[in-house]
């Protein structure tokens, strides 16, 4: 099945959901004059008034961890108006098989990993190689608050309010060579704290991989913090990976390697089930999964008697941003 396409190669279908730069930067000011408190006067369009109401709500209320250094609040890149999830939810439902496969599990057990010191190791096909401690890698571009829209493939969404900054800046900096053309992620692997590590579920470290394209598309996060503060263990404390037109599971948690190579990376999930989870796993509601049905989602938080599934959005949403990436490509044989 290939994508809807228009004369440019590429469907700008993009959803109603997702606002320009401008409504979003007018809810950051809004924030700033309530910090001032002179808000009640700029509170004139509907916009502004859901702003308040969800920020207020939500992402001033984040976990207890401590705040993230150097984190800013510009937001960039593709934002949304929809209701942030609870920092509850996105911190006590997740998926990270090496504390466990229950959601509740990496809530439970994480606090085992230590997240520092902390060390990523660049090679590979790459003119500057080397460790890097977590406080280069933190310093290395000014972060940025972005709210993404989540989706896992066994069909849950969050929003999320991530920080951190787009992975393309540190790509730049260590100069891949020319013959690379993917990049590979290996994450931790720490027996003594993740205990699920000895069950075969998973050929472990967990391992990702992305297209040279899609690593440096602005929109790939390389994510430290949330919701303001450092990731708490279970999201991928201290530094993991966010591309959010793709399955949750693409997003690599703890990371400690990023190589640059000329093969595709066999992924931890395409070694486990290579029919079920593609190399590229692009959200796509006309592609199923072959056990289940892509085409909906339930919104984590929204559970209750009468919260209606949601129709699962191509590129999660970000088709304008990503979808030429993939012009021309039969998205049914790549999936
Ligand atoms: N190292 C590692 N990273 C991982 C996983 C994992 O099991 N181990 N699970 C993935 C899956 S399936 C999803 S949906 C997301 C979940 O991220 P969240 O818990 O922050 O929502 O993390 C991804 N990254
Ligand atoms: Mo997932």
């Amino acid at each position: 099945m290939f994508i809807k396409t228009n004369r440019n190669g590429f469907s700008h279908g993009v959803s109603s959901e997702i606002t320009d730069r401008c409504v979003y930067e007018g809810r950051r000011d809004l924030i700033k004059l309530l910090a001032t408190g002179v808000a009640g006067a700029a509170m004139t369009s509907w916009a502004s008034r859901e702003a308040l109401a969800q920020t207020a709500g939500q992402t001033l209320k984040p976990g207890k961890l401590a705040p993230l250094a150097g984190g800013k609040s510009n937001l960039a890149g593709a934002v949304t108006m929809e209701k942030v999830t609870d920092y509850k939810d996105a911190s006590s439902y997740n998926n990270f098989y090496e504390f466990g496969t229950d959601k509740s599990d990496p809530a439970k057990n994480a606090h085992a990993l230590k997240t520092s010191p902390w060390t990523v190791e660049i090679e590979g096909l790459v003119k500057k190689p080397g460790k890097y401690g977590l406080e280069d890698l933190l310093k290395l571009s000014a972060q940025e608050e972005r709210i993404y829209r989540m989706r896992c493939v066994e069909g849950w969404s969050m929003v999320i309010p991530w920080v951190g900054y787009s992975l393309s800046e540190l790509i730049k900096k260590v100069e891949p060579l020319g013959s690379a053309k993917y990049v590979e992620f290996v994450t931790q692997l720490d027996p003594k704290a993740m205990r699920f590590v000895d069950s075969p579920v998973l050929d472990w470290p967990y391992v990702e991989g992305l297209r040279m394209d899609e690593a440096m598309n602005p929109l790939t996060l390389l994510t430290f913090g949330m919701y303001g503060e450092v990731l708490p263990n279970q999201s991928g404390a201290p530094v993991r990976l966010v591309v959010p037109w793709k399955y949750g599971f693409k997003s690599g948690k703890s990371i400690v390697k990023i190589r640059f190579t000329d093969k595709q990376p066999l992924t931890a999930w395409n070694k486990a089930a290579g029919n079920e989870y593609g190399f590229f796993s692009n959200v796509n509601p006309n592609v199923d999964h072959p056990r289940w049905s892509q085409a909906t989602e339930r919104r984590i938080g929204e559970d209750g008697l009468f919260a209606k599934k949601r129709k699962t959005l191509m590129f999660n949403g970000y088709e304008a941003q990503v979808g030429q990436l993939y012009a021309g490509m039969d998205l049914k044989k790549f999936f």
